[in-house]
């Protein structure tokens, strides 16, 4: 279903100001209600196949996640996420994972190296650990312990964009690049990351979120997307969300904490991104001009959100038939 409607009403300060240089985007509504599977670009759509098979065949909700989680990880083609991702300017691929359900149970990795599904690594420091993060050589190190085969993740291809990047070291993250197919070392190949939710019949949830953040990040860096609050929230009754874009933007915000503490006040996923989002362009104001960031929600009934500052986010919708569409979200900005 589609409708055209204005995304904002009214609009005072710093975003009216905004909005009078930049214009507001007509939004397209996302479509409401029997979702079962949600994730972030393109991409998603392969993700989601794999999570559905894993629900349908009696996998758990945490084991559904994972396993659409492990589709971008493992595909040579897509340049953030797991294997063959773009290295951090020191020509190191350090992955960042979340894994959460709805009853609280939650386990990430950061700055991880050398395994290829940091989103299983997550899975076992929520299972096997009093924790809920890794980080650095630490979780490396415990990924090692636990067996998960260790490699390189630095692939020719990405080490070559990693060298071409270099004789201009000039980082200038750029919005989609997602969905881009020409790509450019420093900007448009910087990062694709996926953030799945899920939920079962009864209405319990639980979502992952997984990316190699950044390229050419500086060595260290962490993005929203391991962050509890930030990358991935889930909770029983109210819902989930996850976000993709540039990840300090998120952070800043706690975004999915946000979105989530919406909805549990009563707004509607759609509403409820929408006000995140609104909030990062009334804070930061032209700072983030030609930035992207992008939330995605879901209700226990299989009601969906989805918005974002920039026209071009997409995202993958699976309902209760297995049936997987990729959508357009629905912009602050026209440009
Ligand atoms: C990050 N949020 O590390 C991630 C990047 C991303 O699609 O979402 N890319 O900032």
């Amino acid at each position: 279903m589609t409708s055209r409607r204005s995304v904002l009403t009214a609009t005072t300060g710093a975003i009216g100001a905004l909005l009078a240089t930049r214009g507001l985007a007509s939004a397209t509504a996302a479509p409401s209600g029997g979702a079962l599977i949600l994730s972030t670009w393109d991409f998603g759509a392969a993700a989601n196949d794999a999570a559905f098979a894993k629900l349908t065949s009696g996998g758990s909700l945490l084991d559904a996640v994972e396993a659409g989680a492990m589709v971008p990880e493992a595909d040579p083609n897509n340049h953030s996420v797991g294997y063959s991702g773009y290295p951090d300017r020191d020509g190191h691929v350090t992955l960042d994972a979340v894994i959460m359900d709805d009853a609280g149970n939650v386990g990430a990795v950061a700055a991880l190296e050398n395994t290829i599904h940091a989103i299983s690594v997550a899975r076992r420091v929520m299972e096997k650990t009093p924790h809920t993060l890794l980080v650095g050589e630490g979780a490396t190190r415990f990924a090692q312990a636990e067996g998960f085969p260790q490699q390189s993740l630095l692939t020719p291809e990405a080490e070559k964009a990693w060298r071409e990047w270099l004789k201009t070291a000039n980082y200038s993250p750029q919005a989609n690049s997602e969905n881009r197919i020409t790509r450019t070392p420093g900007g448009a190949l910087d990062h694709d990351t996926i953030g799945l939710l899920a939920r079962d019949r009864s209405g319990r949830l639980a979502g992952a979120c997984t990316t190699s953040g950044m390229a050419f990040k500086m060595r260290g860096r962490v993005g929203d997307s391991p962050q509890v609050g930030s990358g991935l929230y889930v909770e029983a009754g109210v819902g989930g969300a996850t976000s993709t874009g540039l990840g300090e933007e998120v952070t800043r915000i706690a975004g999915t904490a946000r979105v989530v503490a919406s909805m549990r006040a009563g707004k509607s996923p759609q509403a409820a991104c929408e006000e995140a989002v609104r909030h990062i362009a009334h804070l930061r104001g032209d700072r983030i001009r030609g930035v992207q960031v992008g939330f995605l929600a879901l209700d226990p009934h299989g009601n969906i959100g989805a918005f974002c500052l920039l026209p071009g986010f997409t995202y993958a919708v699976t309902d209760t038939t297995g049936r997987t569409v990729v959508h357009k979200g629905a912009s602050l900005f026209k440009a």
